[in-house]
Parts: structure tokens; C-alpha cells; sequence
């Protein structure tokens, strides 16, 4: 079997991290080096699918559960909008192999930082 990823890591209190949000399907987390104002990011409990193309098309309930939670997250700590990212591939950036979104809010005239 794999190692747990980071953020499973996380969920389970192994590594310190403020869990913003958590529903039966889905946790919130801050991520650690944010692009914006708001940058929290939406993962899955299950670790079973790499990245969104593999989680809509293996349960497409699962990512509107995320997207529901993403948009609570706004809600909660931004002005209900919200920009949200996906990585999909190492050489876009992808560095967590545990399907996320990110979810960025509070922008200042649509720049990603400050
Ligand atoms: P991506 O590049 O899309 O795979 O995003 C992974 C994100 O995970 C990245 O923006 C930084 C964040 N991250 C990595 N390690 C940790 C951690 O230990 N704690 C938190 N809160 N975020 C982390």
C-alpha cells in the first residue's frame, strides 16, 4: 500500500494543519503558501483519484460535492465569489497527486497575489 498523502496526513493530525471545513466526503484547508488573500484548499477524504479528470469521470457526485464546498468556503471567508483551480500534471505544477481545488478569493483588481 502508498503512503497517506500530505493532506490525509493533515486530516488525520499527523501534521499540524487548521481544517477549515470537513463534511462526510470533503475537507478545507489553508493551503501553506498562499497566491492570494483566500487560498484554502478542497480535497477529497478518499485518495482514490489523481487529479479532477480522473474524479469526473469516476464520480462526478463526488466533484460537485467539492464544488459546494469550495463555494461555502467562499462564503465563509470571501464574498461568495471565488476563483477555482485545478492542476493536472507535474508540469503545470501539480505537486499533490490527491485531487484539490484551489480556491482563491479576495482578490485585489484580479491580481493572484496581494
Ligand atoms: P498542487 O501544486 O496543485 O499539487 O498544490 C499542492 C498545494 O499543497 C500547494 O499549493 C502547497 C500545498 N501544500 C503542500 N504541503 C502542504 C502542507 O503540509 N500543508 C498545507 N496546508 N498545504 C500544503
Amino acid at each position: 500500500m502508498s503512503e497517506p498523502s500530505i493532506f490525509t496526513r493533515i486530516l488525520d493530525g499527523e501534521i499540524p494543519g487548521e481544517i477549515l471545513l470537513e463534511t462526510d466526503d470533503v475537507f478545507a484547508i489553508r493551503d501553506i503558501n498562499p497566491q492570494a488573500p483566500l487560498h484554502v484548499l478542497v480535497i477529497p477524504k478518499s485518495e482514490q483519484f489523481r487529479d479532477v479528470t480522473e474524479l469526473a469521470a469516476g464520480d462526478p457526485a463526488l466533484l460537485a460535492k467539492l464544488v459546494a464546498a469550495a463555494k461555502r468556503i467562499a462564503d465563509d471567508h470571501a464574498n461568495g465569489e471565488y476563483r477555482l483551480i485545478f492542476n493536472n500534471g507535474a508540469s503545470v505544477a501539480q505537486s499533490v497527486f490527491h485531487v484539490h481545488a484551489h480556491v482563491l478569493g479576495n482578490l485585489e483588481e484580479n491580481k493572484l497575489v496581494g
